[in-house]
């Protein structure tokens, strides 16, 4: 395809868009290299399997999750945290491959962070009926750092509320290759993603990629 015919779609990539307060979608910004990126979240997969944790509450969570990187998300009974280590099997998590680092530091320096390390990435499958419920992350005790969010395959609806969580949340649509940048105001900012609607992607198939990237320490 040439790129002619995807300059002329309405979300071309390389047009950042304003979300919120130090909030940037870059529309499309990874879809061009979306295969690489897909075989790069795979081979995490197979060293670190997804597996659905459970919240501090006793909830299973309806996404799968697994990390890469120098620290990992994890949540269990005794609350949510960063570790260096896969509690499954006591190993350190599989090393972030470099393109997925790569792409993460090339939004955030187009957003307007010129020296982004991130140290985590969390790697979030949803198929459809999976959600995430309204939340903020603050685990990470970067707070200048931004959060770049990858998407891959099925669309979701994103929420964004405000700084409370009874704000009520705008809804914006996450689309295969979207990357976005949160930072400034925007990065405690209470989120999540409405139920997955059944569908197919032609590359990705019955499901739903996101990969955050975080600068924990
Ligand atoms: C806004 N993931 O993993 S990505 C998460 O689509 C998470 O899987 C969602 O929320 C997902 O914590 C949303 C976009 C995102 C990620 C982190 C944020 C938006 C954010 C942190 C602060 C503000
Ligand atoms: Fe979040």
């Amino acid at each position: 395809m040439t790129s002619d015919l995807f300059d002329a779609l309405p979300d071309a990539p390389g047009n950042p868009q304003p979300l919120a307060d130090g909030a940037w979608l870059f529309p499309g910004f990874a879809r061009a290299d979306a295969t690489a990126l897909l075989a790069a979240i795979h081979s995490v997969i197979e060293a670190a399997p997804l597996r659905h944790m459970v919240t501090p509450g006793g909830h299973e969570m309806s996404v799968a999750m697994t990390n890469c990187g120098p620290l990992g998300w994890v949540s269990d009974a005794r609350g949510y945290r960063y570790s260096p280590t896969d509690p499954q099997t006591g190993q350190p998590w599989p090393a972030m491959p470099s393109g997925l680092r790569k792409l993460a530091i090339h939004a955030a320096e187009r957003a307007g962070y010129p020296a982004y390390e991130p140290d985590a990435c969390l790697i979030n499958r949803y198929i459809p009926g999976a959600r995430m419920s309204l939340h903020q992350d603050k685990d990470e005790r970067d707070a200048a750092a931004p959060i770049v969010s990858l998407s891959l395959g099925l669309p979701a609806t994103f929420l964004f509320g405000g700084m409370k969580r009874a704000d009520r949340p705008q809804r914006y649509r996450l689309a295969h290759g979207d990357v976005v940048v949160w930072g400034g105001p925007s990065r405690f900012v209470f989120h999540g993603v409405a139920p997955l609607a059944q569908g197919h992607h032609l590359d990705v198939g019955g499901h739903r990629f996101n990969v955050t990237f975080r600068k924990v320490t």
